[in-house]
């Protein structure tokens, strides 16, 4: 890793008129920019050269830290040796080995991967799939797409509609109909504070059953969940809630689809969510940490009886489709090989789980060390994922909390936050330093919020 001092250097503040930023309260950021120029290992340094510690990976995605020389140089080469390869009717090596590296972690039985170049992107390509595997299988009334209240599924049109969050789908219309939304599992009252799996919740999983009953299976495509529901604010699954939704699914021929793009690759102490929870979906969304958020990728893993299901008509026939410009780009693929041989060599994605080597639980005595403190009233975790949650001032959701955002920010210290919930998703190497920095710096800033 680079020296701090190399990097620290000055930047130029550009012109910021012409540039529409996405989920950014625009005209805010454009009086007081925070800009960054430089990143290495659990650190960003600012245009100014201020040194700010990452506590959130980037955007959930920098899982092996910043800079990483390997994934680092697998981009450079790539870059001089191939550009881009046409992914329709063509391919190039390293499409095929990142395929094979995704499936040899992934949960047993899914075998088979379709790229794309997000979550949004990954979302929508499974919901796709989901539509045209009951069709091809000879069951094209299951059209219905069941999701939850409080999901984030990235935001495309399938996506926003089976999401949950509220302000990201009231401006957009119709999006896609025929949707239905299982309860959310948030329980405060029965379960705040919980460190890990709440234990009281498994029963919202049977609003699967009254879905079924009003619309009937047959009518069913597919459910879409995040494992740990991750942008509305850390929600971690009951006990028993996924087995029970996974039975509910078999039991009703319906998909199961788990989402994910925040809990894949060692966020919850295994490879996938699945892994940690035992429960095997039939797709599986990833995105983020599948490179390292270093070149921009999404996949969809699939069960290998999807993909065979798909294979029947004349050979030459497209199986499905479906598919984008830059599916598989040979950057994002040198780049996801670069990550999957960072994770490995390091151990990264099983650190923040039992065979750890303790982080994770001390990265939880840390978060629920500030229970207690001004504005506190839930603290919820799992693996390296914290949720701190705020009383918000009345009236006025979202400002206390992104209040304590700038504090932070003013400290040195990079955090996330959703409505009035702190998210913290630290890069996988962390250190227990700086799990005291980052809780430290909350616990100053909570202490001088409004
Ligand atoms: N599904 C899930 C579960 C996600 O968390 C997406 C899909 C969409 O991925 P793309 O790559 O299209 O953004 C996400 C993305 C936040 C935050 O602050 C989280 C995401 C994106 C932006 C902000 O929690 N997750
Ligand atoms: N719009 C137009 C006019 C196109 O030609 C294409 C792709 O060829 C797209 C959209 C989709 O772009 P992408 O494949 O990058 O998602």
């Amino acid at each position: 890793m680079q020296a701090a001092e190399a990097i620290g250097s000055h930047v130029a503040t550009p012109d910021l008129g012409a540039y529409w930023m996405p989920f950014t309260a625009n005209r805010q950021f454009k009086q007081a920019p925070r800009l960054l120029a430089r990143a290495s290992g659990m650190h960003y340094w600012d245009v100014q050269g201020r040194e700010v510690l990452d506590g959130v990976a980037g955007l959930w995605c920098v899982n092996a830290g910043h800079n990483r020389p390997r994934i680092t140089a697998a981009i450079q080469k790539q870059a001089a040796d191939m550009d881009f390869a046409p992914p329709f009717q063509m391919g190039h090596p390293k499409a095929f080995e990142l395929a094979s590296r995704i499936v040899q972690i992934a949960p047993a039985g899914m075998g088979k991967v379709f790229f794309a170049n997000s979550g949004s992107e990954a979302v929508d390509t499974a919901l796709k799939m989901a539509l045209a595997y009951h069709r091809v299988r000879g069951e094209g009334t299951r059209t219905r797409l069941l999701g939850r209240d409080r999901g984030y599924h990235g935001v495309n049109f399938g996506g926003i509609s089976v999401g949950g969050m509220v302000g990201n789908r009231k401006h957009f219309g119709l999006a896609v109909a025929g949707v239905d939304h299982l309860r959310h599992t948030h329980d405060p009252a029965r379960n705040a504070y919980s460190n890990g799996q709440p234990a009281h919740g498994a029963e919202f999983a049977d609003d699967l059953e009254k879905l079924v009953a009003m619309h009937d299976a047959s009518n069913i495509a597919a459910v879409i969940v995040e494992p740990i529901a991750g942008s509305t604010g850390v929600l971690v699954p009951p006990m028993g809630y996924l087995q029970k939704l996974r039975e509910l699914c078999t039991k009703h021929g319906i998909l199961l689809i788990f989402d994910e793009v925040i809990t894949g690759f060692g966020r919850t102490g295994a490879p996938f969510a699945a892994q940690t929870f035992g429960v095997t979906p039939d797709l599986i969304t990833c995105a983020k940490g599948l490179t390292n958020g270093a070149v921009p990728m999404g996949a969809v893993i699939a069960k290998d009886e999807i993909y065979e299901t798909f294979m029947q008509g004349p050979e030459h026939m497209i199986e499905f489709l479906h598919g984008y410009t830059y599916s598989g780009h040979p950057l994002a693929c040198a780049a996801g090989l670069g990550t999957l041989d960072t994770y490995a060599e390091e151990g990264l994605l099983t650190r923040a789980g039992p065979q750890g080597d303790g982080i994770a639980a001390y990265f939880a005595q840390g978060v629920h060390s500030l229970k207690g403190e001004p504005h506190v009233i839930d603290v919820r975790n799992h693996g390296l994922v914290g949720g701190i949650e705020l009383q918000g001032i009345a009236g006025e959701p979202t400002k206390r909390a992104f209040s304590v955002f700038l504090d932070c920010w003013a400290q040195g210290v990079l955090i996330r936050t959703t409505g009035d919930t702190i998210a913290l998703s630290p890069p996988l190497i962390i250190e227990r330093g700086h799990v005291d920095r980052i809780v430290e710096t909350i616990r100053t800033a909570l202490r001088r919020a409004a």
